[in-house]
């Protein structure tokens, strides 16, 4: 166990829409599981999140609807701090990005850095929206992923293919705000300068050896690219100022909010500390100590903001460093278990298309502690996974109800109806009691292993394996029998099962605290350590074992520990979600032009000349290979063989195909496409793909040989 004080972030979520499954499987659940095991371990750990309340995407949403973006960001601040809270998501601060703090932490930090030049100012021209009068930067634009041709990729991410890009980049680019066609403006900003912070970042990188392959790929394909200066301020009204007193116009100006948002982490902390009753107690859990100890900070996130988290945070708080090398250093992340995306029902989340599972609704429907366990033991942890209500009816009865309630009810009922509801005493245990014992006393180290490594579904998977082998246990010694032939030998079954039951209210305090508080009630057990019922002192991780309970302890009132979802009530979630998204394919529609992709037909493109259409070649292709892209996961890529040569093509594709469904096809392909590197290999034409309405993608098949001229 580290002595090192932990501090552990969660991605702030954006205030402007509430929460569903996705987000909580992301960075929260896991981030949860792992701190309250920590807790129980008696590591000194502090966890803060907050609502992230900047961003075009919050200012365009205020436009829309005709009010303050600060009326959205306190609607949803208060909707996200209940949805937490009512999954049992136990942070020791949830704060926000709009407060005090917040605004002079992160101008503190902006100041410092470029008082000792550690930014560089650029004057560039950017899109400008005539008629809404405005720059159009990141999701206030709109337009042609120069990558994969999607036609309603944002001015910083596509979200088909996830390129990261500029508005610069977007082909036929148009306002979010009025549709209008951008003009030009000149406009200066402060640029963090990656590229030459390369070097450093790559030495730091080079040091996690043990991070996850998905966020290490990911990073490297980055520093394979070569990291570009990125502006960290914005022509935006709705932001955090940038601060007076930097030299150059500041009017209008503000913090890009990928600077702000994650100096939120830190003001959380500060506002935590203030409220612990002492202001600087935030410095133990992020500057070096003077005795050199490294606090060590953790980040859970989702795997579309690792570079942020791994490249420009880490950057950030280098070059603080770096401004003011006098002061307490700041830490750099010690872990950053970015976790994969959750479908739902075999197709990706997606609020616009209303293709998901909110938290406040679900948590109608069903106790939390029945979500949670579903969600953790099926966590996108190093690849996409998928929820589904039967899988989720199939996991809370067949192990949470049969294996976990079923093994603690049938040990604490023996022990009410036999044992005059006390702990047996020990008496000459057989080879199968000391084994039983034995797999107790081990469990704690092997689970605690999986949690140390950020192995979650393991850990959790192993604390129901101890429950499974305690039902083994009372299978194979029958105290049912053993009760009228042995009396010694049923009591003594009942202690071990006893002792196995107390450990497992210890051990599923992480994965379902509620089943667990309960389960202690059951055995008349104290609270855990760190919770709000016991504070620091109570039961914790390294109270499981063959000695948990005493001989002559006595137990409460056994019941039923975990309720079964019947089958009407997943019908009922099936359904809920089928309307749901109809209702949003309706509205896209009656919303016309704006209207999602999904919409009942894409707006017909600007019309063109012949003499415009010429100049495309199409040729017929045969896809004669097909993989996954090995730095960018959104995706593949082919070897197409036109006749005359064979091409090398990426498509950003890989969520709607394996590329082994594509491999033989003959297809369409643009073979006069200027070529374009991404992600390290060279993309050199695009293959023509047809979009249904529901977004289904189908390659565009042709007959001919290959390098037929498609006319
Ligand atoms: N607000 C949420 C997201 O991109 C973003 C995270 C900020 S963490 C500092 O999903
Ligand atoms: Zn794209």
């Amino acid at each position: 166990m580290s002595a090192r004080p932990l501090l552990v972030t969660s991605a702030l979520p954006y205030a402007n829409g509430p929460l569903h499954l996705g987000h909580l499987a992301g960075a929260y659940l896991p981030a949860d599981l792992f701190v309250r095991y920590q807790r129980l371990a008696g590591r000194n750990v502090v966890w803060v999140c907050g609502s992230d309340e900047h961003g075009a995407a919050i200012e365009i949403r205020a436009r829309r609807e005709g009010v303050s973006p600060q009326s959205i960001v306190d609607r949803y601040h208060a909707e996200l701090a209940a949805a937490f809270e009512g999954f049992g998501i136990a942070f020791d601060v949830y704060g926000r990005t709009t407060s005090d703090t917040h605004r002079e932490t992160s101008q503190d930090l902006f100041r410092s850095i470029e008082a000792a030049h550690g930014f560089v100012r650029k004057t560039t021209t950017q899109l400008y929206d005539p008629e809404a009068g405005l720059f159009l930067a990141d999701r206030f634009v709109q337009g042609t992923c120069p990558v994969c041709g999607y036609p309603d990729a944002y001015g910083d991410q596509c979200e088909n293919c996830g390129s990261t890009l500029s508005p610069d980049d977007l082909i036929d680019p148009r306002s979010t705000l009025s549709g209008a066609t951008p003009e030009r403006r000149e406009t200066t900003h402060w640029y963090l300068p990656l590229g030459d912070l390369q070097p450093k970042l790559e030495a730091w990188i080079g040091t996690k050896t043990d991070w996850k392959p998905n966020v290490l790929g990911q990073v490297r394909s980055w520093f394979q690219a070569g990291l570009t200066d990125r502006s960290m301020t914005r022509d935006l009204d709705w932001g955090v100022p940038v601060p007076d007193g930097v030299e150059g116009e500041t009017a209008g100006k503000v913090l890009y909010v990928w600077f702000d948002a994650p100096i939120g982490y830190l003001s959380v902390t500060k506002e935590w500390a203030q409220a612990q009753g002492d202001e600087d107690l935030w410095r133990r859990y992020w500057q070096v100590h003077e005795d050199g100890t490294e606090p060590e900070l953790v980040h859970f996130i989702g795997k579309d903001n690792i570079v942020f988290h791994c490249l420009t945070f880490p950057a950030i708080l280098m070059t603080a460093n770096a401004a003011q090398p006098s002061l307490p250093q700041f830490v750099l992340p010690a872990h950053v278990p970015a976790n994969e995306f959750l479908n739902l029902e075999g197709q990706k989340l997606s609020t616009s298309r209303g293709w998901a599972v909110w938290a406040h609704e679900a948590l109608d429907a069903f106790d939390a502690d029945l979500l949670r366990y579903a969600l953790a033991v099926g966590l996108p942890e190093t690849k996409d996974a998928d929820f589904t209500w039967s899988d989720f009816q199939n996991r809370v009865n067949g192990e949470l109800a049969d294996v976990v309630g079923n093994f603690a009810n049938r040990a604490l009922t023996f022990a009410a109806r036999y044992c005059d509801g006390e702990v047996p005493r020990l008496d000459e245990p057989t080879d199968q009691d000391r084994q039983m014992l034995g797999l107790l006393a081990e469990a704690p180290a092997q689970i605690a292993a999986a949690y140390e490594a950020y192995r979650l579904r393991e850990a959790v998977a192993l604390t129901v394996d101890l429950a499974r082998k305690g039902n083994q246990y009372l299978q194979e010694t029958e105290p049912w029998k053993t009760r009228t032939t042995d009396e010694r030998a049923m009591r003594n079954s009942v202690h071990v099962a006893l002792q196995v039951t107390a450990g497992l209210s210890i051990l599923l305090e992480p994965v379902v605290p509620g089943v667990a508080s309960r389960l202690r009630g059951m055995l008349a057990l104290d609270g855990v350590r760190s919770s709000a019922e016991a504070g620091v002192d109570g039961l914790g991780w390294d109270d499981v074992g063959p000695t948990t309970l005493d001989a002559g302890h006595v137990i409460g009132e056994p019941g039923i520990l975990v309720r079964k979802v019947e089958d009407e009530e997943v019908e009922a979630q099936l359904q809920l979600l089928k309307d749901r998204a109809a209702a949003a394919g309706a509205d896209a529609s009656e919303e016309g032009a704006e209207a999602e992709p999904e919409a009942p037909y894409a707006d017909l493109g600007d019309e063109i000349t012949f003499d415009q259409f010429t100049p495309l070649d199409f040729r017929v292709g045969e896809i004669v290979a097909a993989d996954l892209h090995p730095k960018a996961d959104k995706l593949l890529r082919f070897d197409v063989d036109l006749g005359f040569e064979t091409r090398q093509i990426l498509s950003g594709v890989r969520e709607f195909f394996a590329p082994e469904d594509l491999l033989g096809k003959r297809v369409v392909v643009v073979a006069n496409l200027a070529p374009r590197t991404i992600r390290g290999l060279e993309s050199n034409g695009m293959i023509l793909f047809a979009e249904d309405r529901d977004g289904t993608l189908w390659p565009v098949e042709a007959q001919g040989e290959p390098g037929a001229v498609v006319r």
